[in-house]
């Protein structure tokens, strides 16, 4: 079990209220996740004791910059178990990595007629791109449905994944289900088509320990603002035979290796992705933030949020009119995803949050997933490491308190 009142004690806005006399609870965390002290701390540090731009200067600042750049690398290479940090591209968030390999290796490798193969329940992050690739290229988009219980629907997988699928990507867990897809099996399915396979992990990696070598993805992409770290920083890793036959994706400082007035040579991989001055801070704040998580072991992470999750599902299923989507929570992450009937889930979170309570309404960027619901939106509570049972208690209070002002 996790010693949660010391962790809580790591999160100095844990400890602020968010009205005076009105403790905060935040159950945001799958929207964007608070920032331990020792993150905050790594990151004002740069700023205060060694901050200078990175790969450039040969004064002692820069060097200091570039080696803790570079070693935050090295921590998320080894969180994540790639082969080797020079497979970490640093992106801005999960989001840029999609875009970087719709851009890049799906301008370079997508042709009329090829098949992209996605499902139902992805965030935008993960449709828009390739939507905008197969729009200029006439490729078709194909989708696997996800079932009634909010877990993908394989039956057809046999068809759907043919000799035209060129790419494959999908969700590792759904950000309004929580549903945790069956990675492993899907990449294997993928590769006897002879697809390439991208694994959006932005819900899966700040959650569960993610081993990309026994996954076998080609590509993986995630943000470093929902795992404890800094907004503005994100991860695209990917296989090493891919990434070095891929053009770059955007030009400038730092990703060449000679310029000349009408043309230029690439740099090596990482950096031939990394145009420009990067975010320094937060890659240190992320390698920071995964020393954290390490600390205080995955496994351990993952079982906290199943109790909670387990508790919060149970607890919510009991208010009268509340409707809950997705699978057990043996087979989710830590979100719960509801509606309450006779309430629009945005008058929900406006008055939970007079309890201090802050979760999201809306479509969660997941709009497809939601119109196959027949929602427009729903209400959402999503759990880390750090959440009690009290606060779900607090939540499930509130829940009857709006009732009562429903009249309901
Ligand atoms: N993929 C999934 C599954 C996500 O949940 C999100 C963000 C993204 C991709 C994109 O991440 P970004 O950091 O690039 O924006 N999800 C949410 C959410 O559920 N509420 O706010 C953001």
């Amino acid at each position: 079990m996790l010693d949660i009142v010391k962790i809580r004690a790591d999160f100095p806005i844990l400890n602020t209220e968010a009205y005076p006399g009105v403790p905060l609870v935040y159950l945001d965390n799958a929207a964007s996740s608070q920032k331990p002290l020792p993150v905050i701390q790594a990151m004002s540090e740069y700023y205060q004791n060694y901050h200078a731009n990175v790969h450039r200067g040969i004064h002692r600042l820069s060097e200091e910059a570039t080696n803790r750049y570079e070693v935050a690398r090295e921590k998320v290479a080894r969180f994540i178990n790639a082969p080797d940090a020079s497979q970490i591209i640093w992106v801005r968030n999960a989001t840029e990595g999609f875009n970087l390999v719709a851009y890049s290796w799906g301008r370079a490798n997508i042709q009329t007629g090829d098949e992209i193969l996605l499902t139902e329940m992805e965030h935008h992050a993960n449709l828009v791109p390739w939507q905008m690739l197969a729009e200029e290229k006439g490729a078709v988009l194909r989708f696997i449905p996800f079932m009634e219980d909010g877990t993908l629907d394989l039956s057809d997988l046999d068809s759907l994944l043919n000799e035209k699928t060129r790419l494959f990507s999908f969700t590792a867990m759904s950000n309004v289900f929580g549903t945790i897809t069956p990675v492993k099996e899907l990449v294997k399915a993928g590769h006897a088509v002879g697809a390439v396979v991208m694994v959006d992990a932005a819900q899966s990696v700040p959650h569960l320990l993610v081993d990309v070598q026994d996954l076998n993805c080609d590509f993986l992409a995630f943000s470093g603002h929902k795992m404890c770290g800094p907004t503005g920083i994100g991860v695209l890793y990917g296989k090493r035979e891919l990434l070095e036959a891929m053009p770059p994706f955007m030009g400038g400082g730092d990703m060449i290796r000679r310029v000349h007035l009408t043309h230029s040579t690439w740099n090596e991989i990482p950096w031939k992705f990394e145009a420009g001055t990067p975010s320094i801070a937060e890659a240190i704040g992320l390698g920071t933030a995964v020393d954290y998580l390490t600390s205080i072991g995955m496994e351990n992470i993952h079982a906290h949020e199943q109790f909670i999750t387990n508790y919060a599902l149970e607890a919510l299923s009991e208010v009268p009119g509340v409707s809950l989507y997705g699978p057990p929570a043996a087979q989710k992450g830590g979100v719960a995803a509801f509606t309450l009937k006779g309430v629009h889930p945005h008058d929900i979170a406006e008055l939970v949050d007079k309890d201090g309570i802050a979760i999201r309404a809306g479509h969660h960027c997941a709009m497809p997933l939601h119109k196959k619901l027949g929602v427009s939106a729903t209400a959402r509570a999503s759990f880390y490491l750090h959440t009690t049972t009290e606060e779900i208690d607090k939540l499930v209070e509130s829940l009857h308190r709006v009732r009562s002002v429903f009249r309901l």
